[in-house]
């Protein structure tokens, strides 16, 4: 039995798009998954094309993405205009082009991807999209595979690491394909390589934030809840929020500070039956948004739209308002388990919807599992966007 999948009508397909004489960039968003997908279709293509260039659309600020881009060679360039006149053909590699708006106006030759399928007709010539694969490492794998090519040492490397982020360390959207493409990676990566960029998950100028988070934690009803006060970026509300899920016994934490002009709340869970993305829906009422999966979520209003008395208590008026949705919720989903719905609770998912018409469906079991799935746009966690 072959280990992978025979790929050689595609790559036929593939072939007969390069031409000696053109260029080509493959453009990314790039996280851990979508550097190492362009490093592997660079490797694919670049003998029979006159160039590659693997061009990224947004910055890049995790230290984990900067350490593997450092130590894997990776050869990415920031995308600009102005590099349209060079490149006759263009691909791209863990988005479609509906995702971005900097791809827009570029007509794709290759696109390959495992985010759902967008509805407007993509006219690529070469399209491979398989919203059932944990990543596209695990696709490019075999593509190499089947192409004959044995991955080099940093480019196996790096197509673990897409592999691993992606599918949160084979703890969700895993398939037997991608633990067969891990594996078989592992002949060829470097161990050593993979621990330094797994040990560069902080900068150390984001150590006063953990001060300052393990300063303001304290229980929010079955969770629990971190101010940070005034942040850079809301990546760094993230990064904490990461970082309390590997504290053992903490069910879900909320992670709140103020960036740009708002306030952002972002919700993490590890276990327990909260629903966060139900949660963060309604944390702010009557102005602001949110919404996420069951584990991953995040609520944001701007402050201007804070009422007046509250924003010099917002620490206090923030915590108030995560601690009424997250008990609201828990006990609609008490009640709902024990199968006694009271008229009570229909009134509260009624003003739910009003406030949320697009979020409406997250209230029933079979669209929350739905939300469960991979979103239609690369996940902010271990990228990024
Ligand atoms: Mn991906």
């Amino acid at each position: 039995m072959a280990y992978f999948r025979v790929l050689s009508a595609q790559l036929a397909l593939l072939q007969s798009l390069l031409v000696k004489e053109e260029s080509w960039a493959i453009l990314i968003t790039a996280d851990p998954d979508a550097l190492a997908s362009a490093m592997a279709l660079q490797r694919i293509i670049r003998s029979k094309v006159r160039s590659v260039t693997i061009a990224r659309t947004n910055e890049i600020t995790r230290p984990d993405n900067l350490a593997m881009i450092r130590y894997l060679n990776i050869p990415v360039v920031k995308w600009r205009a102005s590099m349209r006149k060079k490149v006759q053909r263009f691909a791209i590699v863990d988005s479609q082009a509906h995702h971005n708006p900097a791809f827009a106006g570029l007509e794709f030759s290759v696109v390959i991807d495992h985010h759902p399928k967008s509805a407007d007709p993509c006219t690529a010539p070469f399209q491979d999209i398989r919203p059932d694969y944990g990543s596209v490492s695990t696709m490019m794998t075999e593509y190499l595979y089947s192409a004959g090519i044995r991955p080099a040492r940093l480019l196996a490397t790096a197509l673990q690491y897409g592999i691993r982020t992606d599918t949160g360390t084979f703890g969700r959207d895993c398939t037997d394909v991608d633990l067969r493409a891990y594996h078989y990676l592992s002949r060829f990566s470097d161990a050593g390589l993979m621990n330094r960029i797994l040990r560069s998950e902080y900068l150390p100028e984001w150590l006063p934030y953990f001060s300052r988070a393990f300063e303001t934690l304290r229980p929010c009803g079955r969770g629990s809840y971190v101010w940070l006060g005034k942040v850079e970026s809301s990546d760094l509300l993230v990064v904490v929020a990461d970082f309390f899920l590997k504290v053992h016994g903490m069910r879900w934490v909320a992670v709140c500070g103020v960036s740009a002009g708002r306030v952002i709340v972002v919700f993490r869970g590890s276990y327990g039956k909260m629903d966060l993305g139900a949660v963060a829906a309604c944390v702010f009422p009557e102005f602001g948004s949110g919404g996420g999966h069951k584990t991953m979520a995040r609520a944001e209003a701007a402050l201007v739209d804070v009422p007046v008395e509250n924003r010099s208590g917002l620490e206090e008026y923030v915590f108030r308002l995560i601690y009424t949705a997250a008990e609201k919720r828990r006990g609609r989903q008490a009640a709902a388990h024990a199968g006694t719905k009271t008229a009570a609770q229909e009134a509260d998912s009624e003003s739910v919807k009003r406030r949320n018409p697009s979020k409406d469906g997250a209230e029933t079991p079979a669209a929350a599992s739905d939300a469960g799935k991979r979103p239609s746009q690369p996940e902010v966690s271990g990228a990024d966007a």
